[in-house]
């Protein structure tokens, strides 16, 4: 059984509506190493959520990285929303910025004990994931061989006023298409969101091995 590793009902949803019953959630709170890149965070993330479950294990790692802020507050995105709140960071936007594009990505860390086919993937990876997952396998050659595989999705919209209950975290303050995220039901939501894509990605790939 594939384990979607994390403490956040909201992830959780949005993967089963994607994966259906291939993944149960484990609720382990594995450490979150400082990074200004999300793959590093999720590629240790899995290793350690991996020995811990001696299961397969899909880790979860997202942000909201504003245009602006130069991507602030990317990988601290759940430090800020627990210190500040979402509406915090919508109100900086507004009286800092006039443009208020930004994105959300996500990455999946997959392992499952085994090593993967190094040929270079380009479905499942932009090359900014591979350069990261290169720094985190380096990383890793030193101290930690057991082999990770990653993906990536991004999505790109604005920060807007506070709209919708659905969703979780900052999905009421950001916007795409003319909808915010806490508008969208979960399978609307995956179909355009950072996770959605990240899922897609995964899923093509899980599907094969
Ligand atoms: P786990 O680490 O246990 O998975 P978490 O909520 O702490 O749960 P992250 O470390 O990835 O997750 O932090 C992500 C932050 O970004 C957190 O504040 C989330 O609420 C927010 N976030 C992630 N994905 C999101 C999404 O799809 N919509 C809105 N906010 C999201
Ligand atoms: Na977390």
């Amino acid at each position: 059984m594939l384990r979607y590793v994390t403490t956040n009902p909201g992830k959780v949803r949005e993967a089963e509506s994607y994966l259906g019953d291939e993944v149960a959630r484990l609720d382990f709170d594995y450490t979150e190493v400082q990074a200004a890149d999300l793959a590093p965070i999720a590629a240790y993330g899995a290793r350690e959520a991996y020995r811990h479950a001696d299961e397969p294990v899909l880790v979860d790692d997202a942000g909201l990285f504003v245009d602006g802020f130069d991507g602030f507050p990317g990988p601290y995105s759940a430090f800020v929303e627990d210190t500040l709140g979402v509406g915090a960071v919508r109100r900086l936007v507004d009286r800092e910025l006039d443009d208020p594009r930004a994105e959300f990505r996500c990455v999946l860390a997959y392992c499952d004990g085994a090593a993967f086919d190094a040929s270079p993937d380009p479905v499942d990876r932009d090359d900014r994931v591979a350069a990261a997952a290169a720094g985190a396998d380096r990383d890793a050659e030193e101290t930690d061989p057991l082999p990770v595989k990653l993906f990536e999705g991004v999505v790109r919209g604005r920060i807007v006023e506070a709209r919708g209950d659905g969703g979780f975290g900052y999905d009421p303050v950001f916007e795409y298409d003319g909808a915010t995220f806490a508008e969208m039901d979960p399978e609307e939501k995956n179909g355009v969101s950072h996770r959605g894509r990240a899922l897609e990605r995964f899923g093509e790939w899980y599907a094969e091995r």
